[in-house]
């Protein structure tokens, strides 16, 4: 490489710094939530509209935002009313709003994915976010049967079958048993699953959004286990289950629920919000977001796997010799650069910052190699701390853009020296039917344009 980089700067052969470049917003930035349901559903209309809309973005953007001649800039010397006048006394509303100049970055559902009733899904929008904590309003929801805001003074949590002692909770009992905080990703098996074909969803709101992560705070499963008294011969699973009307109904080997599960009532400093569950959920570190059941109301203890509907007939992963693969739980490592990413535009040659996220539902992290030639070169990108097991760990890498065509990559290694694999890779041993549990390694191609969209490097 003929540069070299020093903390954020990245100096070039002759010493100089490279001028930092400049991005424009993913489209659905730019687009009003009522605007989104005009965006054509058809597969070939979305790409086409959304990449229309980048370009038209790219344009504005670009003569909006010409380099200004400081020397004049009226921002700097007319004082602004918020310099000269009073300020608003303490914010409106008890509970504080994010700026109206972001009110644009919103979870959103895809405009390529139907709605089956309340069969429903919003993504996160990774490319506007920070750090690795998923502020609550944003975390990304899946429904199969549509959302609740359930009482907590009537809700209960049973604890039943081979134990000795069965056990019903409400909320004040379970908030009085000594509580953990733990810092977890959420990923829905079904993340990134458009891409097992040929389809290339534009942006990584849509391909990877169905990711968060936060602080949780609530009481293991082992604890409430041993109260209950299991019965430590036989029970070798547990059964969760949700009190909505999608029966959610998910089996958990017991080593893995004796281990880290637990049964958790507030993410993020606050009580969980009733779209993610309120007011109980599981928290199953590691595992496929369906296991997390929301509005958890009861836990069997039983001596083998329950076949419910949702692991015999969904969550089920279709091979090329035709066989299913059953009970897949785990979320293999991975990562994705999420700026810049597909949808967005560089606007000028120059430095830029890439940053992303990397998780391993086997525990933390330990490297992440970035690549900007489609994965023939690679270099080390800087992991920011806190760097935690089963959490998402936040990579950045500074990269200088010389204005032609590249191709960004990131590719995962965990601690038990897993690497995250090449979609080929993952199709040789898969296929291409599954849906679920796609870890492959994303590739944004960056355009001579600037433009930046999806493609997959084989
Ligand atoms: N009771 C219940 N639990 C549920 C679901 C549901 O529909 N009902 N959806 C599951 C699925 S498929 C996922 S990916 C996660 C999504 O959690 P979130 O909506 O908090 O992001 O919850 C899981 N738990
Ligand atoms: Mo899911």
């Amino acid at each position: 490489m003929n540069r070299s980089v020093r903390g954020d700067v990245v100096l070039l052969n002759d010493g100089k710094a490279a001028l930092p470049g400049r991005i424009s917003k993913a489209p659905e930035n730019f687009l009003h939530p009522d605007q989104i349901a005009q965006v054509s559903t058809s597969r070939r209309g979305f790409l086409h509209s959304a990449l229309t809309l980048a370009a038209g973005g790219a344009a504005a953007s670009a003569s909006a935002s010409a380099r200004a001649e400081f020397l004049g800039d009226p921002n700097i010397l007319e004082l602004p009313q918020h310099t000269k006048g009073l300020g608003r006394p303490v914010a409106e509303t008890g509970y504080g709003q994010p700026s109206q100049f972001e009110r644009n970055l919103q979870r959103r559902e895809s405009p390529g994915l139907t709605r089956v009733a309340a069969a429903s899904v919003s993504f996160a929008p990774l490319q506007g976010m920070f750090g690795i904590i998923t502020p609550n309003g944003l975390h990304f929801e899946r429904h199969h049967q549509g959302w609740w805001d359930i009482d907590p003074s009537k809700h209960r949590l049973m604890i039943n079958g081979l134990v000795k002692n069965p056990l019903v909770f409400n909320m004040d009992d379970l908030m009085r048993l000594p509580a953990v905080s733990r810092l977890h990703f959420i990923e829905c098996g079904a993340n990134t699953g458009m891409e097992w074909g040929n389809v290339a969803v534009p942006t990584v709101q849509y391909t990877h959004g169905m990711l968060s992560c936060c602080e949780f705070t609530g009481v293991l499963l082992s604890t409430l286990l041993d109260m209950a008294g299991f019965d430590k011969k036989s029970s070798k699973y547990i059964l969760a289950e949700g009190a909505d009307g999608s029966s959610l109904t998910r089996t958990i080997a017991m080593d893995r629920a004796l281990d880290d599960c637990m049964v958790a009532y507030a993410m993020n400093g606050e009580m969980l919000r009733p779209e993610n569950g309120y007011p109980l959920r599981m928290v199953a570190p590691g595992i496929q977001g369906v296991s997390w059941v929301k509005w958890l109301r009861r836990i069997e203890v039983g001596d083998q796997p329950y076949g419910t509907k949702d692991e015999v007939i969904h969550y089920i992963d279709l091979m090329p010799d035709g066989r299913h693969r059953q009970y897949t739980s785990i979320q293999e490592c991975k990562s994705v650069i999420t700026s810049p990413s597909g949808g967005q535009t560089l606007l000028d040659k120059g430095f830029y910052n890439v940053t992303g996220l990397a998780w391993s539902g086997r525990g933390k992290v330990k490297r992440v190699d970035v690549s900007f030639d489609g994965g023939r070169n690679w270099e080390t990108a800087r992991l920011e701390s806190p760097i935690q097991s089963k959490s998402l760990t936040r990579f950045n890498i500074g990269w200088v853009w010389n204005g032609g065509p590249a191709i960004l990559q990131s590719r995962a290694i965990d601690e038990t020296g897993y690497v995250q694999p090449k979609i080929n890779q993952l199709r040789a041993v898969r296929g291409s039917r599954s849906i679920y549990h796609n870890n492959a390694i994303q590739s944004w191609k960056v355009a001579a344009s600037g433009e930046v969209s999806n493609v997959q490097v084989y």
